[in-house]
């Protein structure tokens, strides 16, 4: 089990996460800093539990792992931008995930459109999610709360029956990994890679050319529509995959209106 004294301790971040709460049990972490941001909590609160008893993931999933094996927590930033800056906060996390898991399990971990991380062989098993939720007035940005799940220490007979094959860094890594010290990179990671784009540096670039769906077959499921499928080319400027159609025409996908399945 963790603990706010020991997750405090371990942190080597200036603002993120020095305000911190920590359950050993809660519904959803996303959730509880939704109600902590609207009552005016400060930017880089940091709440993280041991065990979700409703985690959520995007589009009305769920998010499941057991009690103590994983790292769940969400993050408040309420960077003075245009609503259509907050996916580099997605962005962000993202890599800022991708280059800390990777150092730690010493395996390569890969990024899927639109926030998935995946590691293992190819086609690959996903290890992590985000989820961004945002308050937005008018076309600013109030507050952005970034939660993350990563499979930390799950045997193979503890990971969750899931719609693609989950996996965990144990797994990858071949032995149990410090979730705390996992923790600790993470935010210092999150923390410059934030305060860069607070500079107005993109972390596009860098995002788009790490997503491993580029180049490879997709199905899109919009909401309520048919699915499709097409060959991944790349993101444009709002990060929005671009999907070849057999006709060779390019279509922007929003990440808020399909999940990307395999073709059933
Ligand atoms: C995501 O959604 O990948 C975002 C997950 C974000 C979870 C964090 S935990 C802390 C914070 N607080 C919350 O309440 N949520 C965030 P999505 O792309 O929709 O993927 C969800 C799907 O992944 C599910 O429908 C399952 O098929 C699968 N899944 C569920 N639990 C999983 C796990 N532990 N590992 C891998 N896949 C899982």
């Amino acid at each position: 089990m963790l603990s706010a004294a020991a997750i405090s301790a371990a942190l080597a971040t200036r603002w993120l996460g020095r305000t911190l709460e920590y359950y050993p049990e809660l519904g959803s972490t996303n959730v509880r800093l939704a109600e902590l941001a609207q009552a005016g909590a400060p930017a880089g609160t940091l709440i993280i539990t041991d065990h979700q008893t409703a985690g959520r993931g995007r589009l009305g999933r769920r998010w499941e792992t057991p009690p103590g094996t994983a790292l769940l927590f969400s993050l408040l930033y309420r960077p003075d931008w245009s609503a259509e800056r907050a996916i580099w906060l997605t962005m962000i996390t993202a890599l800022a995930a991708r280059d800390v898991l990777q150092k730690h399990a010493g395996a390569p971990i890969y990024l899927k459109w639109p926030n998935d991380l995946l590691g293992g062989p190819p086609p690959y098993a996903k290890l992590a999610g985000i989820l961004m939720e945002s308050a937005l007035a008018g076309d600013r940005v109030e507050w952005l709360i970034l939660g993350m799940g990563v499979n930390v220490n799950l045997s193979a007979d503890q990971l969750p029956a899931a719609a693609s094959p989950p996996t965990s860094l144990q797994l990858l890594a071949g032995r149990p990994m410090d979730r705390l010290a996992l923790l600790a990179d993470l935010l210092a990671n999150l923390e410059r890679r934030f305060e860069a784009a607070e500079r107005g540096v993109s972390p596009l670039a860098e995002w788009s050319a790490a997503l491993v769906n580029r180049g490879r077959r997709v199905t899109v499921h919009p909401a309520g529509g048919e699915p499709w499928s097409g060959i991944a080319r790349g993101t444009d400027e709002w990060g929005r995959l671009l999907v070849e159609r057999p006709d060779g025409t390019l279509q922007a996908v929003a990440a808020a209106d399909v999940s990307l399945r395999p073709p059933a």
